[in-house]
């Protein structure tokens, strides 16, 4: 993969010997955005992510006090990660003063678990101020036994899946476009149905002790979804505070056009505005035909139907 964009967790790097043994006996398939998938746990990885989904099951401690966010990839992490960092902060950082939103991206306020321990298993969150909060991509069957066992909380956030494909195809071919070039839409969309893709498939992310959040209502009606959220984070709204500036700053409007996320790259060599496309829902019809939609809708019908859970835009 030659693109400089390329984030660690997409690249072939840091592996101990342990890893490349399990490596090779996992299944394995040519991935669209990385040339080589493992299927790990049940779930597609990179590498890389095996790696560092090793490193973090065995080394990282959660306590109560963690808050983590779940997600599968382009689910609403961005946005999630901004609010989270505002509500659980809003004592220290006021919205009308120099709030670290309007100077650093949302992906460095809020480290990225696996992602992190790609690199080495001496990850050291201790610096995090409290309540100390994490992202990952991770099912529940691949968290950390800590994260399950203790009290921390975990907010878990899903898309529909026809705007979740669109928005990782685009970003795929952002970041890796070489590799993508030999992907026709059609075949990435029967993958995408069949859960190939990282993080996939997307419906086996279904933790137990969560608040569950869709990016859908989180759309429709902003406030009483951050309010909620705040409440099952041990942050609740008193009658006299207002939730409105909290949701402003977090807006994509406001988030997309500052300037920290606007030019530059993270630490980890992705661009920052490669997080900030649209952010709108229903906007896969701008790229998926409708024969394209119905074959995600069938596939969501086949693992969703029955659940009562509506994921459609
Ligand atoms: P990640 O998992 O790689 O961090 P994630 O933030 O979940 O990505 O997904 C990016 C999507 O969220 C983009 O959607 P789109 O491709 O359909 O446009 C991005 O535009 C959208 N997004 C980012 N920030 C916000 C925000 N503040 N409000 C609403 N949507 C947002």
């Amino acid at each position: 993969m030659a693109s400089s964009s390329v984030p660690v967790y997409l690249k072939d790097e840091n592996l101990t010997q342990e890893t490349r043994d399990l490596l090779s006996s996992l299944p394995s398939e040519k991935g669209w955005l990385v040339s080589q998938m493992y299927q790990f746990e049940g779930s597609w990885q990179t590498q890389a992510l095996v790696q560092g989904i090793v490193n973090c099951q065995k080394h990282f401690e959660a306590n109560d006090s963690y808050v983590i966010l779940a997600t599968l990839a382009k689910s609403g992490t961005t946005w999630l990660k901004a609010l989270l960092f505002a509500l659980s902060h809003r004592h220290k950082f006021p919205v009308s003063g120099k709030h670290p939103l309007l100077v650093t991206n949302p992906h460095s306020l809020v480290p990225y678990l696996e992602g992190d321990y790609c690199v080495s298993p001496e990850v050291n969150f201790s610096e995090l101020p409290s309540p100390r909060l994490m992202q990952t991509h991770l099912t529940h069957h691949s968290l950390p036994v800590s994260i399950k066992s203790s009290s921390c909380k975990i907010v878990y956030c899903c898309r529909n899946p026809k705007d979740l494909f669109v928005s990782i195809w685009h970003f795929g071919r952002r970041l890796a476009p070489e590799e993508t070039a030999e992907y026709p839409i059609e075949t990435a969309v029967e993958a995408f149905c069949k859960g190939k893709f990282i993080g996939g498939p997307f419906s086996d992310h279904n933790p137990n002790k969560v608040l569950f959040v869709t990016y859908e209502e989180l759309k429709k009606q902003t406030e009483v979804e951050v309010k909620r959220i705040a409440e099952f984070i041990g942050c609740g709204f008193t009658a006299e505070e207002e939730v409105s500036e909290i949701v402003k700053l977090c807006s994509f409007e406001s988030l997309s056009s500052l300037e920290v996320n606007r030019q530059g790259k993270l630490p980890n060599g992705i661009e920052s505005n490669a997080f900030f496309k649209k952010g709108k829902v229903g906007a896969w019809r701008d790229t998926l035909s409708e024969s394209l939609a119905e074959v995600i809708d069938r596939a969501a019908e086949e693992k969703f139907g029955g659940s009562g859970l509506k994921l459609s835009s």
